[in-house]
Formats: C-alpha cells, structure tokens, sequence
C-alpha cells in the first residue's frame, strides 16, 4: 500500500523544487490560520480564554502531583519569553548549568551533551541552525504552544522551529524530519505536529516508525483542505502507524465540523475545537486563530494529561492505549457522522477519567460503564451509519 503511495508520490515529481505560482505538493507547512484579533486586554484575558474555550467541555482539573510529560511542539517555533508559557518551557539539563569553566552550558558555544546540538537549552531552531533564543516571527507555533500549556498543566514544551515563511516547503520537510529525530532522542513524550503536506516522504514515514518503536505518541493535524482524508490523504497525519492521532477540527459550538477540515471514517480519529480559539501570540500578546492545527493542540492536551494520570499512579500508558481512551471517550455528534472514525469528538475530561488498561476491578466497572454509556450515546444518535462508516461515503 506503502509502496504504491511513494510510487505516485515520485512519479508526481517528489524530488522537483516545486514551481512557485503552485501549492509545494511535497511540502510540509503550517496549516493555515487567520490570526483575526491580535490584541486583548491582559486583564479580561484568563476569563475570555476560559469563556470561549469551556464551550467545547475541555476545561481539565489541574493534577496536584509532581509527575511531568514533554511534548515536542514542531512548529514555527514559539515565544517561550512568552509570561504564559515560560513557566512549560522544556529545559534540556545537559545544556542547563554550569560548565568546567564557570561557563553557562546554555550559551558557551558547546554541545555539552553531545547530542549533535549547539546550546540547545529549550529546543532547537532548525530554520535559522543557530544556538540561542529561537523566535516565532509568524505566531503559528506560539498559538498552538499556548492551547497545549492552558489546558494540559503539567506539560513542559520543547521548542522545535521546522517552518517560517522565508523557507519552501521542501527545506520544510526536511526540518520536520530534523525536528522528530531530535524529538525522538532527547526523548519527548508526545510530538504536537499541527501542519502537513499531500505527499508522504519515505524518511519521515521511517522516523515516525522510530517513534513508534519508543513509546511516542504524535498528534498531527488531519489538513485543512476540506477534503476527504480517505482519498486525499495529508501527512504526516494519514501514515498508518498505531502511535498517530490524526486530528480534525470543529467549530466552536463543537456541533459540526469546519468547512476546511479535512475528515475521514478510518484515518481521523477524533474531531476538537478549531474555531476562534483564543490563544497565546509572541509578545505577550493573545489571539485567535482557526483550523485543525489548533484542535490537534486540544488533542495533545488531554493525551499529555491522560500520560501524566497514569503516571501518578506509577504506570506508563501507550500511545495506543491514549489513543483508545481518547476515541472511546469521545462524544458522539450526528453532525460528525462520517467525518471522523466514531463521528465524534474529543471529551477531555472522559478520556483523563477512562482508563483502557484496567487492572482492579473498579477500574474494570468503570471500563464498562463507559462503554454501556458509549454505547448508548450510539444508539441515541439514531445513526446507522456510524456503526457502518461506509454508508455515508
Ligand atoms: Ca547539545
Ligand atoms: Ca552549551
């Protein structure tokens, strides 16, 4: 299936610069957003983010314990000076401190670690290939970074710019990949990819097969083209590797889907709020943006806080098993028949309280009665076609 994929993939010019006037069809870029207000009052700030945002039922209760997941935000970068986001900022220890100089590992010009990178203290920014402060000129990456800090506590961010507007879509791959090794080595717990390209890339398939292999869990984007995922896949969110949550977006009612979300019965597992979402942009600055990069952040959130609750009680959870109680929590919507595995979309709170691996039996009653409950919600919906995804394709 693979192979044929590649075959078109080659015989479509892979290997071309892509000509200027079209779309990079083997690129990889951030999905397109609308940054529509830029500028909000800081002190209306914590009320407006929670009143726009408590719509879509994803408000999770803070964890008290000292357990922490990190998640490998590869995008445009993101302003971790940034007063919200400072405090989630990864912090790399073998670039932190002092070195046998009384120098600062962060700035003395040395891989300390020897992981390959200059004072890569936050993350690294593959675009610009230098040490130092990475900054987010386009604010893609800053938005996305502050939906996973607001609604996911405990996550710390690694920084890993891919992408800007002075760089194709080629160089954009290829920093992508870049990103996910790097991701992968100083051993992220989850990869937030909200962006994509048409054309999957043999090498990026690979390394999100290594991923896989670690334990990692990548949230990605299902695309913004309003198409079907099925027939038009968008990668990386359409490889089919059990450790990908493909994400697509809903609006903020959380009744229908976007009109320029992708969707699919097979490869979009879940659907979450992509409109006017209200979020964090450089300069301590807020706004909002719309489209399935941000519901892929939601997504990122509650699998960050299902990671942390397992790790409360001392277990490691699978990016399958995430995946699993995510799906299998979320809320069926018949406006979402059709458009995602379930025809639902993500519940936060159900997904942190849903436990797939259940080892007392408490735990198992709770199991089942989740899914008598799911169940249930399918019958309720009246939908045929949700027990039949083909039916309404
Ligand atoms: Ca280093
Ligand atoms: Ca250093």
């Amino acid at each position: 299936m693979l192979v044929a994929i590649f075959a078109i993939a080659v015989s479509h010019g892979m290997m071309a610069r892509p000509l200027e006037s079209e779309t990079p069809r083997n690129s990889r870029h951030a999905n397109s957003n609308v940054i529509k207000q830029r500028m909000i009052s800081t002190k209306v700030i914590r009320s407006e983010m929670q009143k726009r945002n408590i719509s879509s039922e994803l408000q999770i209760p803070a964890t008290r314990e000292k357990a922490s997941v990190v998640v490998a935000v590869i995008d445009t970068g993101f302003d971790s000076q940034h007063r919200r986001l400072k405090p989630h900022r990864w912090l790399n220890r073998g670039e932190s401190g002092w070195d046998s100089l009384g120098q600062n590992k962060s700035s003395n010009g040395l891989d300390d670690d020897g992981n390959g990178y200059v004072d890569d203290t936050t993350g690294f920014d593959f675009v610009e290939r230098e040490s130092g402060v990475i900054l987010d000129t386009h604010g893609h990456g800053t938005h996305i970074a502050g939906i996973v800090a607001e609604h996911a506590p405990k996550a710390q961010l690694m920084n890993l710019k891919y992408f800007d507007r002075t760089i194709d879509g080629i160089a954009a791959l290829r920093n992508s990949i870049e990103a996910m090794k790097y991701a992968i080595a100083m051993e992220a717990d989850i990869i937030n990819y909200s962006g994509g390209g048409v054309v999957p890339s043999r090498e990026e398939l690979a390394v999100l097969e290594e991923a896989s292999r670690k334990g990692i869990l990548v949230v990605a984007a299902a695309g913004n083209e309003g198409s079907n995922s099925e027939r038009q896949p968008f990668y990386p969110a359409n490889y089919k590797l059990t450790n990908i949550l493909s994400v697509t977006a809903i609006d903020s009612l959380g009744a229908a889907i976007l009109p320029t979300s992708n969707f699919g019965t097979r490869s979009v597992a879940v659907a979450a709020p992509g409109k006017d979402v209200l979020s964090t942009l450089p300069g301590n600055r807020f706004g909002v943006m719309t489209g399935t990069s941000q519901a892929t952040a939601f997504a990122t959130a509650a699998a960050a806080n299902i990671i942390i609750e397992s790790r409360n009680r001392g277990e490691e959870v699978s990016p399958e098993e995430i995946i699993e109680r995510i799906v299998i929590s979320s809320r069926v919507a018949p406006n979402l028949n059709g458009k995602t595995r379930l025809g639902s979309k993500l519940e936060a709170r159900r997904a942190l309280a849903f436990r797939s691996e259940t080892k007392t039996k408490k735990a198992e009653n709770e199991k089942n009665q989740f899914l008598k409950a799911f169940e249930a919600e399918l019958l309720r919906s009246e939908s045929q076609a949700l027990v039949n995804p083909l039916a309404n394709r």
